[in-house]
C-alpha cells in the first residue's frame, strides 16, 4: 500500500477529539455549558485585548483555540497501558513526560499522550493525561489479589480496534475508511458504563482502600473522566461558573494571574454522583468532572526551576494543603512569591526563562528585499525585523494534577505512600520510553530560528 492512500494521523486525531467531545457532551451536559462559558469569555478577551488577538493570529493559535482540549483516563494494568500507547500512535500521539502522583497521596504514575511536532499540534493539540494504577500500593494482600484478578479478566478494547491497531503497525497507516472506523471503535474504550463489574460490597472495599482504586478496578473500561477546554482568561471563567449553575473548586492551580501567562493554570468543578448498577444491587459512584485550563509560555529548565521554587515557597508559607478556608491567603502568597518571576516576554527571553518562536516582521521582509539584513538574530530583533512569541506549554504540572485529583476524590482520599517515583517501572509497563518535553520545546524553538534565518 502506498503512503498516499493513508489517512493523515493528525486528521485522525482531530476527528477523534471531535468525536470524544460530542460523546462527552451527550454524557455530561454540564460540559456543554462549560464550553459555552469558555467561548463567551474567549470572545470577550479577543474583542477587548487587541494585543492578545494579534499574538494568536501571529502564531496561528487562533485556529486551534476552539478545538483545543485535553482529557484524562486511568488504567489498571501494564498491558492496558501498552495497548493504549499503540492505539494513540495511530493518531500520532506519543507519551510525553513522566508524572509521579504518589507524593501527593494518589497511587498512580502518569504520562500525557500528545502530538510532538508544532505542525501536528497546530492541526490538533488534543492530549490525554493517562495514569497507571500502582496496585502494589494496596496494602491488604487479599484485596490486591482480588483487584489484579478483576483487572486481568477485562478487555478494554473492541476486537475491531485491536485489529485496526495491528493493521496500522503492519502497513504503516490506515486508509480513510479504516481510519473512520478506527475512530468509532476507539471511542468505545472511553465510554461511560453505568454498570460495574463487581458487587457493591467489593466496590466499597476497594473504595475504602482508595477511591481511585475503585474507579479503575470496578468498571469495564477507562471512562474519560473529564475533557478540558482552553480559555484565554481562567479567572473570568472561575467567576462566571456559578452564574451558569456550576460550582468551581476553591483554588486555581498553577501560577498566579500575570500579564504574561506561564505554564498552565487550571480549575475544575466537582465530580458528579452517578447511579451505578453493581452486580448485586444499585449504588453510586463519582468520577466525572469538568475542568478548564489557561495555557501560557513553556519554560526552560531554568524557568521551571524558578517556578517550582516560588510555588513551593508559597505553599510552605501556607503550611497546609490549599483549600476553601485558606484560598484567599494562598492567592496572596502566590502573588507575593511570584513577584520574583519577570512578567514581560522581553525579560523572560533575555534571562532564558521561556521558549520562543520567531517571525519576520513586515519591515524585516522589506529590508530583506533591499538586501539590508544582518543574519544575527539579536540584531534583527533590535532592528524590529524579527519578532517573537512564547511557545505554548503543551504539558501538565504534577502539583496541579495532584490538586485536581484531590478535589475530585475528596480530601479524605489523601494517603501517605513511602514508595518513591519509578519511571523505569512505568516505561517497562508502557513498552517504550517517555519523551522529554523540554527537548521537544527546544527542538521547536531551534526550527523556528532556522526558518527565520533562512527566510531573511
Ligand atoms: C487526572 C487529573 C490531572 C490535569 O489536567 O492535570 C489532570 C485524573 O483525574 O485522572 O487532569
Ligand atoms: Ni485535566
Amino acid at each position: 500500500m502506498s503512503t498516499a492512500s493513508f489517512a493523515n494521523r493528525d486528521d485522525i486525531r482531530a476527528s477523534f477529539s471531535r468525536a470524544m467531545s460530542h460523546m462527552y457532551k451527550t454524557e455530561v451536559p454540564l460540559y456543554g455549558t462549560l464550553m459555552e462559558l469558555v467561548a463567551e469569555v474567549n470572545d470577550g478577551v479577543m474583542t477587548h485585548q487587541p494585543n492578545v488577538l494579534e499574538s494568536l493570529k501571529q502564531t496561528g493559535e487562533i485556529q486551534r483555540l476552539d478545538m483545543e482540549r485535553h482529557g484524562a483516563i486511568r488504567v489498571g494494568t501494564a498491558l492496558e497501558l501498552a495497548t493504549l500507547a499503540r492505539l494513540f500512535a495511530v493518531m500520532g500521539m506519543e507519551p510525553v513526560g513522566y508524572y509521579d502522583l504518589t507524593p501527593a497521596g494518589v497511587p498512580v504514575h502518569s504520562t500525557a499522550f500528545r502530538a510532538v511536532h508544532e505542525q501536528s499540534l497546530q492541526t490538533s493539540p488534543f492530549r490525554v493525561f493517562t495514569s497507571l494504577l500502582r496496585l502494589e500500593l494496596i496494602e491488604n494482600d487479599e484485596l490486591r489479589t482480588f483487584a489484579a484478578q478483576v483487572l486481568a479478566k477485562r478487555e478494554i478494547f473492541t476486537p475491531r480496534a485491536l485489529e485496526l491497531i495491528q493493521q496500522h503497525e503492519k502497513d504503516g497507516g490506515l486508509s480513510e475508511t479504516d481510519a473512520a472506523e478506527f475512530v468509532q471503535q476507539a471511542l468505545e474504550t472511553f465510554r461511560w458504563h453505568n454498570t460495574a463489574t463487581v458487587s457493591l460490597h467489593d466496590y466499597k472495599q476497594l473504595n475504602a482502600q482508595h477511591r481511585l482504586i475503585a474507579d479503575v478496578v470496578a468498571f469495564r473500561g477507562p471512562h474519560i473522566n473529564h475533557l478540558t477546554p482552553r480559555t484565554l482568561d481562567i479567572d473570568a471563567v472561575q467567576v462566571g461558573m456559578p452564574g451558569k449553575g456550576i460550582t468551581p473548586k476553591a483554588v486555581v492551580e498553577g501560577p498566579p494571574r500575570r500579564n504574561c501567562p506561564i505554564l498552565l493554570r487550571q480549575t475544575s468543578f466537582k465530580a458528579l454522583e452517578e447511579a451505578i448498577t453493581f452486580i448485586d444491587e444499585s449504588g453510586s459512584h463519582s468520577a466525572r468532572f469538568g475542568e478548564i485550563e489557561q495555557r501560557g509560555a513553556a519554560l526552560t529548565p531554568k524557568g521551571r526551576e524558578l517556578y517550582d521554587q516560588l510555588l513551593n515557597a508559597a505553599r510552605d508559607e501556607l503550611g497546609e494543603f490549599p483549600n476553601e478556608a485558606n484560598a484567599v491567603r494562598y492567592a496572596q502568597l502566590l502573588e507575593k512569591t511570584f513577584q520574583a518571576f519577570p512578567d514581560s516576554y522581553q525579560e523572560m527571553r533575555e534571562q532564558g526563562l521561556a521558549y520562543f518562536r520567531y517571525f519576520p516582521t513586515d519591515t524585516g521582509i522589506a529590508a530583506r528585499n533591499n538586501g539590508q539584513l544582518s543574519n544575527d538574530l539579536e540584531q534583527q530583533i533590535k532592528a524590529g525585523h524579527v519578532r517573537f512569541e512564547p511557545l505554548v506549554y503543551e504539558d501538565f504540572l504534577p502539583v496541579s494534577a495532584a490538586g485536581i485529583f484531590q478535589s475530585n476524590l475528596g480530601d479524605d482520599a489523601q494517603s501517605h505512600y513511602a514508595t518513591s517515583s519509578n519511571q523505569d517501572e512505568f516505561q517497562k509497563a508502557l513498552g517504550r520510553q517517555t519523551l522529554n518535553e523540554l527537548k521537544l520545546y527546544a527542538d521547536t524553538q531551534r526550527r523556528s530560528i532556522e526558518t527565520v534565518i533562512n527566510l531573511i
